[in-house]
């Protein structure tokens, strides 16, 4: 019989599930293992073969694990909130909850099709009310404690739709519907006060096993960092400039003051800043561009002096100019830097551009001359900015003191004249946790002319999306729930006056920053009336952390984030035990095209998963998702090399041919195996064998997939050449082979004569004595003699034989005056030299 998918694959599907093989056991005995990956948004596209890279991943080592005894969860559901299902509802005409619906319909169907060991008792699904409840519920705990404020803030505003845009839905500046150039516009959101939790975001890094990527991700976006805010005072006037610096050892080195376009001085000092219509201009291009163009790099640095205006640095003395430039962020350290051309390299390129002094006031070396000298010496010819640490020079009482040293001191002196303070900054902002979109979770809140803010209160959770016929954009800037006027007029909780609910929705990323706990209960047990058992606080403290969390790249910075800063409100809360979700956490790579382009529609170079599992099965798909390159890396599709994983299985179906039958796998103990027998073949494949099997639990610990299965394949080499392979060393085989095509492995294993599962059977122990490299006797002849028998390793290559046999005192008289003329080598037996 041939290998055939698609005779097995299902039927195993079916079984799997009949047997309930992968239902998760709250309070088992058995240690726990919690395998999360991130659950997919059911988009109309359908599952992509990246999906399939992260998901094969984890059921590999979910399957390993429930073999090696452990009660393993692995769950998933759909985080299925989000705009592509907006905006495809609107296009079509069909409500948002009905293309949901069939999405994720079609999603369960592919998974299931791959075989996939998720826990589907407890699928959940972010759009259900039920779970939805729960999401509002830590909003209002946001809101109750003080951590979620309305605010004024941006958004991405297009002038000709009418409509708030998300970031990703700008492209260039423009509208990505109509392509008009878009606004920032100002309106009143949601935040919530993830600042608060900056530093414990920091430290508790500590304390998990993410890759250290990530973890550096991680503390990027946050952006922590130590300085001073310095005040200058503007000359001829009692107002003030403050600026953030890591680098106050550099403030003899100031040349200019520069503020943001937004700086609110430009406007307090308007009447005396003389070129005022040219600043005005050039505040009013800058506020065209984003943040990430003005912030770029490489981009030219411009600005315009305010011609008029001066500051007094606080130390020197001195007067400076101050100019007003775009390169510097508003919403960073208060809009404000103190200009350092000769240490900084922004500063520099502005310096060059506009022609500003250049002083060195920190050198590389300790230069006495410069110390004592310690004169402004005009350095504009400076070639290359000096950013390290040094020594100051040109510093007054501060010369030859180094950096760090002078950092203090300069912080005490500005500090005891009241002109300045250590800081701490952040580039982390709060969290705009507001959208003026249809899908998405309502806030629980209720505005009363009376009252204000008022909270819904928990018994009256969820409040429902309505169910309407019409989500078009509201046109003002509103959500399109503002226009529903029977949902959005209703009595204040507080004083029953009338009141209007929130209209703004909860962005993406609400109903995935609690979704590993949901699963934890199970859909069944998220219902509305079920109000207690949202938090089960001994289920988390079994289950809780998840012991491995794998996604997308794309989701280590904002989703790891945002899900553990809230995971550590519900720690504060009381809720959970312990401060980190996710114990370790990976990545995968990309899955490119063929033609190594992101594979898109329009592009029209996307991988249907389902067509391959058609033609080849679901076997050969996982196989070659897992062999196809180091897991972390971004790699393109190719398809002949899915075929060759095909090939790989049809090769492995041949050699249950080679079974022994029932009694001979008895090993026969043989001290001495000179000359080979069967018995050392079958020790040569029981020695490779156990190799494998540490090989994998190794490498699947290190997220080496790739190598787990080459490891796999050379055994499969080396059980082809025999002529024969007992039962139990095949059965062995299936096992560690089976978390990688399960369809397939259950199907020899079953046609073994087994009645149970091969996901059942125990995954086999290491037999520590053949991970030792023993020695074997090995023959040295000469002409056909006997002269030598050598203690060597295994499986030495004829070339490393010979040179260690050329290098024996014994043998080397033999080959004097004689020229080599043939070599018989036969591998772990002997090798015989035909000499002349
Ligand atoms: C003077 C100086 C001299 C600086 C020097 C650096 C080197 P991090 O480490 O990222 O916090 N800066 C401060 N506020 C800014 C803003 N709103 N927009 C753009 N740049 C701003 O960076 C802190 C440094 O970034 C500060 O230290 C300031 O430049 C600049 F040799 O001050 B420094
Ligand atoms: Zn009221």
């Amino acid at each position: 019989m041939k290998y055939i998918p698609q005779k097995i694959e299902s039927k195993w599907q079916k079984f799997w599930q009949e047997e309930k093989l992968f239902q998760a056991k709250n309070f088992d005995k058995k240690p726990k293992k919690y395998f999360l990956v991130e659950f997919p948004y059911p988009s109309g596209d359908g599952l992509h073969v990246g999906h399939i890279r992260s998901y094969a991943a984890l059921d590999i080592l979910s399957r390993q694990k429930r073999m090696q005894g452990f009660n393993v969860l692995y769950p998933i559901g759909w985080d299925a909130f989000g705009l592509p299902t907006e905006n495809y509802a609107l296009k079509t005409g069909i409500h948002p909850t009905d293309v949901t619906k069939k999405n994720i319909k079609v999603f369960k169907k592919q998974l299931q099709l791959l075989g996939l060991s998720f826990d589907w008792s407890r699928e959940i699904n972010t759009t259900d009310p039920a779970y939805y409840q729960w999401t509002q519920w830590i909003f209002l705990k946001f809101f109750e404690k003080g951590l979620a404020y309305q605010s004024e803030m941006p958004i991405n505003w297009c002038p000709s739709c009418k409509i708030g845009l998300a970031n990703e839905e700008v492209i260039d500046g423009q509208c990505e519907r109509c392509g008009a150039q878009t606004e920032r516009r100002k309106i009143k959101q949601w935040m919530l006060k993830i600042t608060e939790y900056a530093d414990r975001l920091i430290e508790d890094l500590e304390q998990v096993d993410y890759l250290e990527k990530i973890k550096i991700q991680q503390k990027n976006w946050i952006g922590r960092s130590e300085g001073t805010e310095i005040i200058f005072k503007i000359k001829n006037s009692n107002l003030e400039v403050k600026v953030f610096t890591t680098r106050v050892d550099t403030i003899f080195g100031v040349t200019a003051l520069v503020v943001a376009p937004e700086h609110e001085i430009i406007k307090n000092l308007e009447a005396s800043i003389e070129n005022i219509e040219e600043v005005k201009k050039y505040v009013e291009t800058a506020r065209k561009k984003s943040e990430l163009e003005r912030t770029d790099l490489a981009k030219e640095k411009t600005g315009v002096e305010l011609k008029g205006i001066k500051v007094i640095n606080p130390l020197s003395n001195e007067e400076i100019s101050v100019w007003v430039g775009d390169y510097v962020i508003a919403s960073y350290g208060g809009g404000a830097v103190m200009m350092v051309p000769a240490h900084d390299q922004r500063d520099f390129e502005f310096a060059k551009k506009y022609n500003l002094l250049i002083k060195q006031v920190i050198s590389k070396t300790q230069n006495s001359k410069l110390k004592t000298q310690n004169q402004n010496s005009d350095l504009k010819t400076l070639e290359k900015v000096f950013i390290e640490d040094g020594t100051l020079v040109n510093s007054g009482q501060f010369s030859g003191l180094g950096s760090a040293e002078a950092r203090q001191k300069i912080n005490q002196w500005l500090e005891n004249k009241n002109l300045g303070k250590k800081v701490i900054q952040y580039k982390l902002r709060d969290w705009i946790f507001s959208r003026q979109h249809y899908w998405g979770e309502p806030m629980p809140i209720i505005h009363c002319q009376k009252c204000g803010v008022v909270a819904v209160s928990e018994k009256d959770l969820p409040v429902k999306l309505p169910y309407v016929e019409k989500y078009e954009p509201s046109g003002t800037g509103q959500s399109p729930l503002a226009k529903i006027n029977k949902w959005v007029n209703v009595k204040c909780p507080k004083c029953g006056g009338k009141a209007k609910r929130e209209t703004d929705t909860m962005p993406n990323w609400a109903g995935s920053n609690w979704y590993y706990l949901a699963y934890l209960l199970g859909n069944k047990n998220l219902k509305i009336k079920n109000k207690k058992l949202a938090w089960d606080k001994e289920k988390i403290k079994y289950w809780m952390p998840v012991d491995w969390y794998n996604g997308g790249m794309e989701h280590t910075t904002l989703h790891l984030l945002y899900s553990r800063f809230v995971y550590k409100f519900l720690y504060d809360l009381g809720i959970v035990s312990q401060p980190e979700p996710y114990q370790k956490r990976t990545a995968h790579g990309m899955i490119l095209a063929e033609d190594g382009q992101k594979m898109s529609k329009s592009r029209g170079n996307v991988i249907n998963p389902d067509a391959i599992v058609k033609k080849y099965g679901a076997d050969s798909l996982r196989l070659y998702e897992m062999f196809m390159g180091p897991f972390d890396q971004a790699i393109n599709w190719n398809i002949q090399g899915l075929i060759g994983c095909f090939r790989f299985l049809n090769r492995v179906w041949e050699l249950q041919n080679k079974l022994k039958t029932q009694n001979s796998n008895v090993k026969i103990k043989t001290k001495n195996f000179l000359f080979g027998t069967d018995q050392s073949r079958g020790e040569k494949i029981e020695r490779l064998l156990n190799k494998t099997i540490k090989k994998i639990s190794d490498d699947l610990e290190e997220m080496k997939f790739n190598t787990a299965v080459a490891a796999l394949m050379i055994l499969v080499n080396e059980m082809e050449k025999e002529k024969n392979i007992s039962r139990d060393i095949f059965e062995k085989f299936l096992i560690i082979f089976s978390p990688f095509a399960p369809h397939f492995a259950e199907e020899l294993w079953q046609k073994l004569g087994h009645q149970k599962s091969i996901f059942l059977a125990r995954w086999p122990e290491v037999d520590k004595k053949y991970l030792i490299e023993d020695k074997i006797n090995f023959v040295v002849q000469i002409n056909g003699r006997v002269r030598e028998i050598i203690k060597i390793k295994n499986d030495l290559s004829e070339e490393e034989i010979k040179k260690l046999v050329l290098n024996s005192e014994k043998i080397k008289k033999y080959f004097v005056g004689k020229k080599i003329k043939k070599i018989i080598f036969v591998s772990n037996k002997l090798i015989n030299f035909v000499l002349n």
